[in-house]
């Protein structure tokens, strides 16, 4: 019965394979785009160059995964009783297979989750050896990489063959993902809450457990099913997918791969950008005096932030050109209960300021919010209002959608990347101007 989602795995990995050998083999040879110069210096931009099946980024539409739209996956996925909100371990389940799964079957992956949730110890008296001004985000990657010595897979990487290197990925994935959310709690309860450390609860979903061990009463544990499932894909070509991608393809580890990605998720371009939203935010708010500011006041600091030289957090994206659907999904959720909080109230001008003003400047490609624009306050509403810790929460999320295109990668065969490089002086060549 534990095994069930494996046994699943396997059956889609199975029926799945001779499609990508059936387009290597006869259609490798087809063209699927060209690359420019700009897109050369500009960050791959557009540039088709990777394979995902667990989820697409339409750039006006948004995310689906596996097919499905957010307010889809939200409302098909089976809730956790008493809440409106999915089980985080269905929402992976949908990830990794592709299928919406049974109330039972959710309960099963509950239940493999709940059995490897205890963190080592040495994990413990690792991040307790850092300096507590450590930021979160380095004692989390610290504590995942930390882990590597426990990895399935390069115990069994010598016995096995390259067919079955996707099962112990599987169980480092599973194994890694169960215990994320309680170090993610420990770290904010030492640093944060008096070093005072809730147990976990074996009665409780990975979301609802999550609540317990932060210490924070409902609804933070629908507010974090929805926060981890938001934040679980976006395609695999964003900084911190397509780091994990790239480590695995050396085939490093899954504890390697999510601790590249926890890296760049934390860089102010990517999953940073929700605690500078919160920092910025608090900046008006001092300026102002705690007074909501007039759209005419907010349009101020926009353009001084923009005049300033420095990017408006939560607004912008590589990839989309409308309102990100994350961001929307997060706006409903802030509606329906927390609309009088005078953060939100910021967040709300915001929304309305900033799009007209990155249009009349001209330069970003997309003005409206993303996902970071809104996430922050919703957190501050129920007290975590240290921003520094936002980041280890969009963390917890991700690994599950990079964790799923790992295993997938494996079990399809991708092998490592190597993308080439050229020189200035080739480009010049290229163009006839040297
Ligand atoms: N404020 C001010 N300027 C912005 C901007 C913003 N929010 N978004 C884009 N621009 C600028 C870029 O800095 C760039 O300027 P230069 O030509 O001077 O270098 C120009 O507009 C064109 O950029 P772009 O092609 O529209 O955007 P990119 O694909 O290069 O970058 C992103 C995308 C997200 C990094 C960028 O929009 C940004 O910096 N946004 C603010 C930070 C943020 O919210 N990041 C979180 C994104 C979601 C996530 O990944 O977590």
């Amino acid at each position: 019965m534990a095994e069930l989602l494996k046994e699943k795995l396997e059956q889609k990995i199975n029926d799945w394979r001779p499609r990508t050998t059936k387009l290597l083999k006869d259609y490798g040879d087809v063209k699927i785009g060209e690359v420019t110069i700009a897109q050369a210096i500009g960050g791959m931009r557009g540039v088709k160059g990777l394979v995902t099946d667990i989820s697409y980024l339409d750039p006006v539409e948004g995310i689906r995964f596996r097919g499905y739209t957010i307010p889809e996956t939200l409302e098909k996925l089976p809730k956790v009783p008493g809440s409106n909100m999915p089980y985080v371990e269905g929402f992976f389940y949908l990830l990794l297979t592709g299928d919406i799964p049974t109330e039972s079957e959710v309960e099963v992956v509950a239940k493999e989750f709940n059995k490897r949730k205890q963190v080592p110890n040495y994990v413990i008296d690792l991040l307790r050896a850092l300096p507590r001004d450590t930021h979160p985000m380095t004692m989390l990657s610290t504590a995942v990489v930390a882990m590597q010595r426990e990895s399935e897979f390069v115990k069994e990487y010598h016995n096995i063959s390259k067919h079955d290197y996707w099962k112990p990925t599987y169980e480092d994935a599973l194994n890694l993902l169960a215990k994320l959310p309680s170090i993610a709690a420990y770290i904010y309860r030492m640093k944060y809450r008096g070093d005072t450390i809730i147990a976990p609860d074996p009665n409780l979903d990975m979301g609802g457990n999550f609540a317990h061990m932060m210490g924070v009463d409902k609804p933070y544990d629908d507010v974090s099913r929805l926060y981890f499932l938001l934040h679980s894909d976006h395609e695999s070509g964003n900084v911190s997918a397509h780091a994990g991608h790239l480590i695995s393809s050396a085939l490093s580890d899954i504890y390697y791969s999510i601790g590249g990605m926890i890296n760049g998720l934390a860089g102010p371009l990517h999953g940073l950008a929700n605690q500078e939203v919160l920092m910025w935010i608090q900046g008006v708010m001092d300026q102002m005096d705690h007074k909501i500011p007039t759209e005419e006041e907010m349009k101020k600091f926009v353009w001084d932030t923009l005049n300033s030289g420095q990017v408006v957090p939560g607004f912008g994206h590589a990839v989309l050109r409308q309102t990100d659907p994350r961001y929307m999904a997060q706006r409903e959720f802030s509606l329906a209960h927390l609309k009088d909080d005078p953060i939100f109230k910021y967040v709300d001008v915001l929304y309305k300021v900033v799009p007209p003003i990155l249009e009349e400047q001209g330069k970003a490609k997309n003005p409206w919010p993303n996902v970071d624009a809104q996430s922050g306050v919703i957190q501050w509403h129920y007290g975590v209002k240290e921003y520094d810790f936002y980041t280890v929460l969009f963390s917890v999320g991700r690994a599950l959608g990079v964790c799923a295109n790992i295993i997938w990668a494996r079990a399809l065969g991708y092998p490592i990347e190597r993308p080439k490089s050229l020189t200035t002086d080739m480009l010049e060549k290229i163009v006839g101007i040297k």
